[in-house]
């Protein structure tokens, strides 16, 4: 028996555990929580509204690779908690989302307030636990070491009102592995019919690698980059991985399934072997199409079976890559010039539908990119904006853009910014949103101008709900339900403490870029698209 309580228990496991930062909004329930971890240097962020909190800790734990940690209240907290904790799961963010509860001698039969975490949360996480006395260190240990092996994703904890402030019987704080296992250990596991995959590789002329987020966890760069220099084999990553490997490189092949999608599709059509490095299926906007024979590489077996692979190579994605480079005997299979025309294509396909003298979505991506530095965190949000950032905004380094992908959830963009903003000061920090999710998540700019971070926030105003709104047209159906009443963001801006600047053409978002200067608070570019582009697009 110690005299911790089952707060400071848990409290003192995320300390350990190297949590800095918890995101959250508030009830009865949390106050204990709150407290003991004030009390142990952890920041606890107001966010307006607990969905959005779960989205401040899933781009932190996006940008940085460690744990985000969001907290809410019993009953309307937990459930307003939900799509922030699925967007996580799926989006294969480790997250541990707390939620209080009410006492545990009422919580089986009173009514107010009170829905069943355990049913709620099961299927939107790797697990749904509860704190106890006599479990609570042991809990802890589980929920962090699940939420982050692999592939990482959710865990809730449900804390019921009484039992924060009870003394622990189980009490013992013993830090997990936070990190993946970076073992060189390999294995192969193959089919009847699978080969080798030094032989598969050998065999193949015409190899593409489908890079995804588990190379990104896996800080597998170099190695592909050297994988892809030896063997010759040009790489296409999906869009939450951009920026795994540097997108300047003259065997970058582009992004998978956004704009373009035609000619990235053509491209991996011309395989005769997709090497899937790390390669995540939750980020499959359609079927698997193609017909080249798969290669596994990853630190997890082809569990979906989304497509088949008769071989699959599992350990740490860097060892595996290494490996099959220093048994590489062959030529480099593509010439440099034969990506290089692709390539180009790529590029006249991105601005297919850019009407000169218009504000045209492209013109957004690449005058903003082009004003900031290097070193710029992106995030964009769900809709066709997101199709034509993921394939324009040049990434060149791992988790520098943070979307939701796997979930696609809207609302991520704005709130991830923030988090990313408060995460590395250092560092610019640029959200790249549509109308329709800065319209569910504008509120946040007062904890942003409130924190004064110089963020950036980059609205797509076309008044649209353009990614619906288009399929409508496509069916020939009337807009319904997909256009937005015009809103003054200027005049939001300044009611939520932020600086605003409207752009309707590319000379004038060239002239508020400039003039920027240097920021003391967020700043709403109310860009003033022409969604004609998108039209040609999709
Ligand atoms: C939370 C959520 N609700 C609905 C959708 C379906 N959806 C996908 S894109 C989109 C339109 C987004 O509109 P906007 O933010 O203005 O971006 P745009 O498509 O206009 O660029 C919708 C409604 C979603 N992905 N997530
Ligand atoms: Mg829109």
């Amino acid at each position: 028996m110690t005299d911790l309580n089952c707060a400071e228990v848990l409290v003192q496991s995320l300390v350990e555990a190297g949590v800095k930062r918890m995101f959250g909004y508030p009830g009865d329930p949390t106050i204990e929580l709150m407290e003991q971890a004030r009390r142990r240097g952890i920041d606890v962020v107001l966010a307006r509204r607990e969905g959005t909190a779960a989205f401040m800790a899933e781009g932190e734990a996006a940008l940085t690779g460690s744990i985000g940690v969001v907290f809410s209240t019993l009953g309307p907290g937990s459930t307003a908690l939900v799509n922030g904790v699925a967007a996580a799961n799926l989006d294969r963010i480790p997250m541990l989302a707390i939620s209080g509860q009410i006492e545990s001698g009422s919580e089986q039969f009173f009514t107010h307030q009170v829905v069943d975490h355990k049913l709620l949360f099961s299927s939107i996480t790797k697990w749904a636990g509860r704190i106890e006395p006599k479990s609570v260190g042991t809990v802890m240990r589980k929920a962090l070491r699940l939420a982050v092996a692999e592939r990482p994703g959710a865990v809730h904890l449900t804390c019921p009102n009484d039992v924060l402030s009870t003394t622990a019987v189980d009490a013992e704080i013993s830090p997990v592995p936070m990190d993946q296992d970076r073992s060189a250990t390999i294995v192969v596991n193959r089919s009847s019919s699978g080969v080798a995959p030094a032989a598969l590789l050998a065999g193949s002329r015409r190899p593409v690698v489908l890079a995804g987020i588990s190379a990104t966890r896996g800080e597998a760069t170099s190695s592909m980059i050297a994988f892809a220099e030896t063997v010759g084999a040009p790489i296409v990553v999906a869009p939450m991985a951009k920026g795994v490997f540097p997108e300047s490189h003259p065997l970058f092949a582009g992004v998978s399934d956004v704009a373009c999608n035609t000619v990235v599709k053509e491209f991996l059509d011309g395989a005769d072997l997709i090497i899937a490095v790390g390669f995540d299926p939750v980020e499959l906007v359609k079927p698997w199409r193609y017909r080249a024979p798969v290669l596994h590489i990853d630190s997890t077996p082809n569990l979906d079976q989304v497509y088949a692979a008769p071989c699959e190579v599992l350990g740490d994605i860097s060892a595996i890559l290494d490996w099959l480079a220093s048994s590489w005997r062959g030529q480099p299979r593509w010439l440099e010039s034969e990506v290089a025309a692709h390539r180009s294509s790529l590029r006249a396909a991105y601005y297919a539908g850019r009407a000169e003298g218009r504000l045209n979505p492209s013109d957004v991506v690449d005058l903003v990119q082009s004003s900031l530095p290097a070193s710029t965190v992106a995030t964009t949000d769900v809709g066709s904006h997101k199709f034509l950032v993921a394939q324009g905004w040049l990434a060149e380094r791992p988790r520098s853009v943070l979307m939701s992908n796997g979930l696609s959830a809207m609302g991520f963009g704005l709130p991830a910014a923030i988090a990313a903003a408060m995460t590395v000061p250092d560092r610019q920090v640029v959200a790249l949103i549509g109308d329709g999710g800065f319209a569910m998540t504008a509120t946040e700019l007062r904890l942003a101008a409130g924190m004064g971070l110089p963020l950036i926030c980059v609205v797509f105003s076309d008044g649209s709900l353009n990614r619906i709104e288009l399929k409508q047209m496509a069916l020939g159906y009337p807009s319904t339900a997909t256009r937005l009443e015009e809103m003054d963001l200027l005049a939001l801006a300044e009611g939520l403490s932020c600086d605003g600047v409207r752009v309707e053409t590319p000379g004038e978002l060239e002239k508020a870029l400039e003039s920027l200067g240097t920021l003391t608070r967020p700043v709403v570019i109310e860009a003033r698209i022409d969604p004609g582009q998108y039209l040609a697009q999709f």
